[in-house]
């Protein structure tokens, strides 16, 4: 492998793009017209645009990208998080054009987009799931199930996932008025209408794992993260490892979510997502076949460039990691182009740019002066992560870091205060945040 497109766009790609020039690869740019004033695209050996900034004409664009793939001569695709990474199709279409996918096989993605078929296979290694109902329901199967683990429950599509087509219920009557609504919904949204039934878990805390599997069944769990800060399921700070979690019970979720993936023959890097309760109670919710932006909390506690292992992996190299060893605790905040009241998204020329540094931090951004953040895709500006040798010195020197922030810029407004507010709390400090914290600190 010689050159990589990078089907991406924003702090991802710059990302992406970084790495591969650590490995001594080529990089190659694709942008919407939105986009020519891009990082990604200053920063790519080359780079083509390939449609309006529209993202279903550009970067969600399967035939467009295959062109630009073709016509730049790439050898692999790197997918990124969002847009095609998941996409089934997408990486079938760029095995059957000769080339690299970065990511799992078409099959496996297949697999874990269907979250009953994942479900199916986490109860078949043990993994622990949420009492309810065995695989998908129908009106009378849902209202049985509904009975038995008794209310609220919470009504899930098939093929949802992300907090996409999930409905809570409270009673029987609602019930009955919404599960019709929820498979219709499904049908339209995802061309399939089955939904299961779970009990709706009381304010637990979102923790996933990092893993790492090559294509010989060697699969490496890089530890978990806590992504409990979230606003309607837009995660906004996460952080690794996770104040709740003991450690003997660190150890038997990793050799459950190696087995999972194992099981499904998972290629690449990849996430496996669960709920926790107050008890350290897990409950498997789905596994995301991609990169996620929360990635480098783990990078900063392990040392480990998981972009550059996902490209090794694809060019089928064995995984060969000894022992790895965890140092001190990370933090994430996602700095967003949203106005601080509203939470709308709030794009804007980047006039004036100061960004922090200093011993343990890192900052991911497509940011420069003079860059204009388009609205047409998500408001995620940049990244800035913590390292501490303690959870409460990461948290202090996040806080010193979103003070030396400064982004600002006509109609640009960012949730750095936000971020203040959250990370100066007693519930965060003392780790007994849980995903309804959020909306119960904007109260
Ligand atoms: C749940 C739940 C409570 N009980 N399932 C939303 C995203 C998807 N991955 C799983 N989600 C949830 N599933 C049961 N049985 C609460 C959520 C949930 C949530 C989960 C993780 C992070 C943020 C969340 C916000 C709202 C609801």
């Amino acid at each position: 492998m010689q050159s990589l497109l990078i089907a991406n766009r924003g702090e991802i790609a710059v990302r992406v793009i970084r790495t591969c020039k650590e490995m001594g690869l080529k990089t190659i740019g694709i942008y919407s017209e939105a986009d020519s004033n891009s990082l990604h695209v200053k920063l790519a050996d080359m780079s083509l645009c390939i449609g309006p900034a529209e993202a279903s004409k550009s970067y969600l664009d399967i035939p467009r990208i295959i062109s630009a793939l073709e016509v730049s001569g790439g050898d692999a695709v790197h997918p990124g998080y969002g847009f095609l990474s998941e996409n089934p199709k997408f990486a079938e279409i760029v095995r059957a054009s000769g080339k690299v996918f970065v990511g799992p096989s078409p099959e496996t993605l297949e697999l874990i987009g269907d979250k009953i078929r994942a479900k199916e296979v986490a109860q078949r290694v043990g993994l622990p799931l949420v009492p309810g109902s065995e695989g998908p329901v129908d009106f009378q199967g849902a209202i049985e199930v509904a009975k038995k683990v008794g209310y609220p429950v919470v009504i899930k599509a098939a093929a949802g996932g992300g907090g996409r087509g999930i409905r809570v219920v409270h009673n029987e009557k609602e019930l009955r008025e919404k599960l019709p609504l929820a498979m219709e919904e499904a049908r339209v949204a995802f061309g399939d209408p089955r939904v299961y039934i779970e009990k709706y878990l009381i304010n637990p805390k979102h923790i996933e794992f990092q893993v790492l599997a090559d294509k010989y069944g060697n699969v490496l769990v890089l530890g978990e993260r806590e992504c409990s800060i979230q606003r309607r399921h837009q995660k906004l700070i996460e952080e690794a490892p996770s104040i709740s979690l003991k450690e003997e019970k660190r150890e038997q979720m990793e050799r459950l979510v190696a087995e999972f993936c194992k099981e499904i023959g998972y290629e690449g890097a990849g996430t496996v997502e669960f709920l926790m309760d107050e008890d350290e109670n897990f409950y498997f919710m789905e596994m995301n076949g991609r990169i996620q932006v929360e990635h480098p909390v783990t990078e900063m506690i392990t040392g480990i460039d998981l972009i550059a292992w996902q490209i090794r992996i694809a060019m089928g190299e064995r995984l060969e990691i000894g022992e790895i060893n965890r140092r001190g605790y990370a933090i994430e905040c996602r700095i967003n182009a949203e106005d601080p009241n509203t939470f709308l998204p709030s794009p804007g020329k980047v006039e004036e740019l100061y960004m922090p540094g200093g011993f343990g931090v890192r900052i991911d951004t497509h940011l420069y002066c003079g860059y204009s953040v388009p609205p047409f895709y998500d408001s995620l500006l940049a990244k800035l992560i913590c390292w501490g040798s303690t959870r409460d010195e990461a948290i202090k020197r996040c806080l010193r870091a979103l003070n030396e922030f400064n982004i600002s810029g006509q109609g640009l407004k960012t949730n750095v205060e936000f971020h203040k507010r959250v990370l100066s709390s007693r519930e965060f400090q003392q780790g007994k945040h849980h995903i309804k914290f959020v909306e119960e600190l904007l109260l």
